[in-house]
């Protein structure tokens, strides 16, 4: 089997498109979402795992949009499983639409993306950085307690088209040097809300206050001239290497929910890297409810065909 992909990265973090995507129909989303997950799994692994990708590489396969308004569908996934939203990944795919020339370079092009959690929107900017419109955000719950080690920690659980564990009280150093460290806490965190069924339900808005914690995000002050910097834990344990930008929108839920952003004001997320994103909001049309706008650059690393040779004993990567 052959698969052509183009590899950019977003502020760091790698995207790999699948242009010419897996057979997963036509169907709705959710429907391409069971069919990638039930038929093309193995695939989904050859592509992400090593030895043709690694921990922090994220695909996203392309299809034809259901929605007449939409330009395509993407579905991202990671080394362990499909995720709900990507913004560093949208990124990707626009520069990598660029690239291949289905998408303009012109300040101000538009172009609408179907994904499993909503349409989201992207514009070139004068700069030729990407931004991104969000799936519409909030925080669904406040302050949670965790007892960590031998202290107590507090988590906001935001959505922002996943689902984070935001920390600002940790108390550790959001060095490079520390990746190790931070990624044990974080692993620790999310397995201590995962456990705790209470957190569950819905608001007066009929929303989801707290599902299964999928990233956890830890924050600090900055390095790199920007208003925060964060350590984001991914689901398959990797960290971003960007400022991650659903996790960027869960922040900014969480700092319209506390009045400390107002609308349409920038706030720059730097990552661990210190690469950054700049985020702003509008209000949703539901209480509490913000659509964040995240926006970043990406250049084109590679242009390849991976070969899944029926005779490699790991074609569909190293577990
Ligand atoms: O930018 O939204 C993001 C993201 C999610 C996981 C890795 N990056």
């Amino acid at each position: 089997m052959r698969i052509p992909i183009i590899d950019s990265h977003t502020e760091g973090e790698p995207t790999r498109v699948v242009i010419d995507g897996l057979e997963l129909g036509s169907g709705s989303m959710k429907d391409r979402v069971e069919r990638l997950q039930a038929e093309f799994d193995d695939v989904r692994r050859g592509i992400l795992l090593e030895p043709r990708g690694s921990d922090a590489h994220v695909a996203a396969f392309l299809g034809d949009p259901l929605d007449d308004d939409a330009d395509a569908s993407v579905i991202f996934a990671n080394n362990v499983g499909v995720l709900g939203m990507c913004v560093h990944g949208t990124i990707g795919v626009v520069r990598t639409l660029q690239h291949v020339g289905r998408v303009s370079d012109a300040p101000g092009t538009r172009i609408q993306l179907e994904t499993p959690v909503g349409m989201v929107r992207a514009s070139i900017e004068n700069d030729g950085a990407i931004a991104v419109e969000n799936v519409p955000s909030h925080r669904g719950l406040a302050g949670v307690e965790i007892r960590l080690e031998a202290r107590v920690v507090h988590a906001d659980i935001a959505w922002g088209g996943n689902w984070f564990a935001l920390v600002n009280d940790h108390g550790e150093d959001l060095d490079r040097s520390r990746i190790p460290r931070l990624s044990r806490i974080s692993s620790e965190i999310r397995r201590i809300l995962n456990e705790r069924e209470d957190d569950r339900g819905v608001d007066a808005e009929g929303r989801a206050v707290g599902g299964a914690v999928d990233h956890v995000e830890l924050f600090g002050p900055p390095a790199a001239g920007g208003d925060s910097r964060n350590f984001v834990h991914c689901p398959g344990g990797a960290y971003d290497r960007s400022p991650c930008g659903t996790g960027t929108s869960a922040k900014l839920a969480c700092l319209a929910a506390d009045e400390r952003l107002a609308p349409g004001e920038p706030w720059i997320q730097e990552s661990i890297l210190g690469s950054r994103f700049i985020g702003r909001y509008r209000r949703g049309e539901r209480a509490g409810e913000i659509i964040p706008t995240v926006s970043g650059r990406a250049w084109i690393t590679a242009e390849a065909e991976l070969h899944l040779d029926p005779e490699d004993p790991y074609r569909f990567g190293i577990d």
